[in-house]
């Protein structure tokens, strides 16, 4: 494999696509060895075939608010590869949305969900639609106007979308609605449905849960636990709220969350009522470091910083893309972390990654740790097949032992003569070859 020839030859055909350059460098580099050591993937043109998404959908999204004025965001599905089964992953709407984004969230989402060991092709959608102060109404109409668009190329064997930013149970229900109104289909194509029509018990818990699991994995590699460890999150949405709960369950002490606005450090650990609170906030679409420092007199809001500097025992960036950077690593380094787990997709910045590395702590790339969120997605996608409900624990326990056998492969693919495992080339390489040996057995198409 010649990276070089390769990044200079994507840098010209997709300039300024700065997210889906940063996220295709990060897998070939680690992938180049054992891509290396297997020519049929270069006689199949894997690398080349891979990088580029099979198909992307673009789209005008027309919407009247509520004063009866037309707006026009623009509408995405990006379908990356289905060797190991249908297209599968979540639905964005951020102001910050774009083509790179997208791309590299669905170029993210082949490796992790083969991860899962469930059949599930990579994709992404979204929106640059802005919910934020946005009324019931509005939400409404845009989900519906941009599923108008979208149903003509998933089904429940072709595409399943689900939620990410901005998309939780509410927008799924709108597009869930207006897909079934015009396909006449109630199968479940979407998942993060709602408990009554077809949801899966856990799943808006299950990203978070399933990063909690993830890092429980790696810090029993050092004979650990989270008992008694401070712990820093970022982010304060459905990522967030899931890692916290679950880390406060297993013994841990979360200090910190943020929002856009700055961070809350709340020394006495952000638990019980303080995570209802949480959600409730999120559900008013309000920001959350004010009103929480307001309610909680013990916590502090620093308007816009972000938590990196607090001193923890382990991180977990749940908010968004490139929100630690290489001087957050660094202070977080000399604060002595000892474990950063991402429930983000893509939260550290590649000069972050190498401080991490570099120090041999205990990293665990988003395709890992975040795996939990699609893997019970795919739960409720069996769930719907099977026409049946599972209880929660049943769900959960299943979610758990997918976390502990993703862990499991990045350790046995990331492992180096020194005992270090380093994750990112553990889950690249795992992810990868189960893809690129599909594609092989599948011929060139
Ligand atoms: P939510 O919309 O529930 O929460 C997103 C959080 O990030 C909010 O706190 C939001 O604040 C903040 N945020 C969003 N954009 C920015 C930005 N540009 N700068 C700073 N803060 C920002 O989304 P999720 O919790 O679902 O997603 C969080 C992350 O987890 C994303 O990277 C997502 O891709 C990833 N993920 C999500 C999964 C899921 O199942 N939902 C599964 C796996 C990964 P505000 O709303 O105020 O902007
Ligand atoms: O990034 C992700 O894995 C998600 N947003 C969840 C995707 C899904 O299909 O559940």
């Amino acid at each position: 494999m010649d990276l070089k020839k390769i990044m200079a030859n994507l840098e010209m055909k997709h300039p300024g696509e700065k997210e889906y350059l940063q996220a295709i460098h990060e897998v070939l580099e680690s992938i180049e060895e054992i891509y290396n050591q297997n020519p049929q993937f270069e006689t199949a043109g894997i690398i080349e075939r891979l990088v580029e998404p099979d198909r992307i959908l673009t789209f005008k999204v027309p919407w009247v608010d509520d004063n009866g004025k037309a707006h026009v965001n623009l509408g995405y599905r990006v379908q990356y590869n289905n060797a190991i089964g249908p297209y599968k992953g979540g639905i964005r709407f951020h102001p910050s949305v774009n083509l790179s984004i997208l791309k590299f969230l669905g170029f993210e989402q082949i490796f992790k969900n083969s991860l899962t060991s469930l059949p599930m092709g990579g994709a992404k959608g979204g929106s640059d639609f802005d919910p934020k102060g946005k009324s019931p109404n509005e939400i409404m109409r845009f989900c519906h106007g941009y599923m108008l668009e979208l149903w003509r190329i998933i089904g429940p064997d072709i595409d399943i979308p689900a939620g990410d930013i901005g998309v939780g149970g509410r927008e799924v229900g709108y597009m869930y609605g207006m897909y079934k109104k015009l396909t006449l289909e109630h199968h479940g194509v979407l998942t993060g449905k709602g408990r009554n029509w077809g949801g899966s018990l856990i799943r808006p818990e299950a990203t978070g849960f399933g990063n909690a699991y993830f890092c429980q994995e790696m810090l029993k590699t050092k004979g650990d636990t989270f008992k008694g460890k401070i712990v820093a999150v970022s982010g304060f949405g459905n990522v967030a709220w899931g890692t916290v709960t679950k880390v406060t369950q297993l013994g841990g002490k979360v200090v910190t969350i943020s929002g856009p606005d700055g961070y809350i450090y709340d020394p006495d650990g952000i638990s019980g009522e303080k995570i209802d609170y949480m959600l409730e906030l999120r559900a008013s679409n309000q920001d959350i470091c004010s009103p929480y420092a307001k309610k909680f007199p013990n916590a502090q809001f620093h308007a816009g910083k972000r938590p990196w500097e607090v001193k923890c025992d382990i991180a977990m960036p749940c908010a968004t893309q490139n929100e630690l950077n290489d001087t957050d690593a660094q202070n977080l380094i000399n604060n002595n972390v000892m474990a950063v787990s991402e429930g983000a997709n893509m939260p550290c910045t590649p000069e972050a990654v190498e401080i991490f590395l570099k120090n041999k702590i205990l990293y665990a790339p988003g395709k890992a740790a975040n795996a939990g969120g699609v893997s019970t997605s795919g739960l409720e996608q069996s769930q719907n097949a099977l026409k049946l409900s599972w209880t929660a624990e049943e769900v959960e326990k299943r979610l758990h032992e997918i976390m502990i056998n993703i862990h499991a492969s990045c350790v046995k693919y990331g492992k180096g003569s020194d005992g270090f495992v380093n994750y990112v080339k553990g889950a690249n390489i795992a992810g990868f070859m189960k893809v690129a040996s599909a594609m092989v057995d599948q011929g060139v198409v």
